[in-house]
């Protein structure tokens, strides 16, 4: 990996799609910890697994994806939460358009992990590439399509991974087909980046 260049490209585009950083075995012990943590319930999103299971609650502190957030946030990182998403087969709808830092704008960054393959067929996320760099309304409901500016589908294979910025635009679309497409989530906030005191939930916690 070319850190340097990652840095520039995550600063231009407040979003990176990183293929294959976790092997095989890390998948499948991901994939593991997950599906024993969410117990096979049907909710589209699970936050706060790193508060009923210590492994995620160490991945989260110190997981091989942290010395990469750090650089690229250039900070030390303060721990939110970690989260799973499922887009679930045959679903009418998905995550509307939103950024992180809802309520208040502070920095940070989300590793969103696959683990399915996740291409637009089955409701793949959508970055809006560049987003970042604007200040919209504290909505998560934000105007945008896959015909906005800078938007593009995060079409990834299982173990890929994209991380995006708190103040980058991002949603997925309803999975219309029979195939899963599930992801596990670590947000951080940059620890320097104090919200005024009055830091609303994020959401994402
Ligand atoms: O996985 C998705 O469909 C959306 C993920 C998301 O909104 C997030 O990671 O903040």
């Amino acid at each position: 990996m070319n850190t340097e260049q990652l840095k520039k490209d995550f600063d231009r585009d407040g979003c990176l799609v990183l293929p294959g950083f976790f092997d095989a075995d890390e998948l499948v012990r991901l994939e593991h910890e997950t599906t024993g943590t969410v117990k096979g319930g049907d909710a589209r999103i699970v936050k706060g697994m790193q508060r009923t299971n210590p492994w995620f609650a160490d991945q989260l502190r110190s997981g091989k994806h942290v010395e990469l957030l750090k650089m690229l946030l250039e900070d030390e990182l303060e721990p939110s939460t970690t989260a799973f998403f499922d887009r679930i087969p045959g679903e009418t709808s998905g995550i509307t358009p939103h950024f992180d830092a809802i309520g208040h704008y502070s920095a940070g960054a989300t590793i969103w992990i696959a683990l399915d393959k996740a291409d637009t067929g089955n409701g793949c996320m959508y970055y809006a590439r560049g987003s970042h760099k604007n200040q919209y309304e504290y909505s998560l409901d934000l105007p945008f399509d896959v015909n906005s500016e800078g938007a593009f589908p995060v079409e990834v294979n299982p173990g890929d991974i994209a991380i995006h910025n708190t103040r980058t635009v991002h949603w997925s679309l309803a999975n219309e087909s029979t195939r899963p497409r599930r992801a596990v989530t670590y947000f951080y906030w940059a620890a320097s980046s104090k919200p005024d005191g009055k830091r609303v939930k994020a959401f994402a916690t």
